[in-house]
């Protein structure tokens, strides 16, 4: 019970931060997306896909979270993209003061979409509100069809699905369908990209999502996100 009380009291502080952050992302009209997935499942190489076919077209920046190095913030650097990163020691997960303190150091003022990677982990990203509009899951197909009905919580707090590495089917033995049911069964209005950094597979669909989504928000028209 006492376990309870705290933990509901460092979920309340969080949100309460969150919102500050929500606050300033919206007076600077940045839309944000906190991407989300296991660790590998391919957060960093969906962004480098994902920024290559939209970086002329929008000013994007990223920051980061790991537990250590600045491995990711450096790929998205190379790219030519501003870059930010947090690392959490020994935190499975970034937290809306993370992401408050990091907007301290890194100036989004005149971007139209800061990506958020979250740490990689499949199950406490998706309980820290970061204050972000869009919540984007990456799951990758090899890690099993049957995942979303064992680890719920992050499929049914993302509005976007990416299932990333198709590619490996073949060699995975899984069942892209099922795979697909079961993240209906837990999220029925989750929006669901099959892709593969690889070979690009799929990337045409997803991006073709994303850009109206953007676009919608920019005309002013407002998006529906669930956090
Ligand atoms: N075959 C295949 N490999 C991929 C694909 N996407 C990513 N990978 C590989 O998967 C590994 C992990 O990719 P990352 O993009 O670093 O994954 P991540 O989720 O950012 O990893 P963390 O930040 O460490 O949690 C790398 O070796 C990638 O080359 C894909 O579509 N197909
Ligand atoms: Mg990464």
């Amino acid at each position: 019970m006492h376990q309870v009380t705290i933990e509901t009291g460092i979920m309340e502080a969080n949100d309460h931060l969150a919102g500050h952050n929500r606050e300033l992302y919206d007076e600077y009209g940045v839309y944000v997306i906190n991407l989300m997935s296991a660790p590998g499942a391919g957060k960093t190489s969906v962004l480098e896909q994902t920024i290559t076919r939209i970086k002329d077209d929008y000013k994007l920046g990223v920051i980061e979270g790991d537990l250590m190095t600045t491995m990711d913030a450096d790929r998205m650097s190379a790219l030519g993209i501003p870059a930010y990163q947090i690392t959490t020691g020994t935190v499975c997960h970034l937290d809306a003061r993370m992401v408050h303190n990091a907007l301290h150091n890194f100036d989004i003022k005149g971007l139209d979409l800061l990506f958020i990677e979250n740490v990689g982990n499949l199950v406490c990203p998706a309980e820290f509100n970061l204050g972000e509009h869009l919540k984007v899951m990456v799951y990758s197909v090899v890690e099993g069809a049957e995942k979303p009905k064992k680890y719920p919580v992050m499929f049914h707090e993302a509005s976007v699905v990416l299932l990333n590495k198709i590619d490996l089917i073949p060699y995975a033995g899984v069942s892209l369908e099922e795979l697909r049911r079961n993240v209906y069964s837990v999220n029925p209005e989750a929006m669901i990209f099959p892709l593969s950094c690889r070979t690009g597979e799929g990337f045409d669909a997803w991006i073709d999502w994303l850009r109206t989504h953007l676009n919608a928000k920019i005309a002013g028209k407002g998006l529906v996100g669930k956090s």
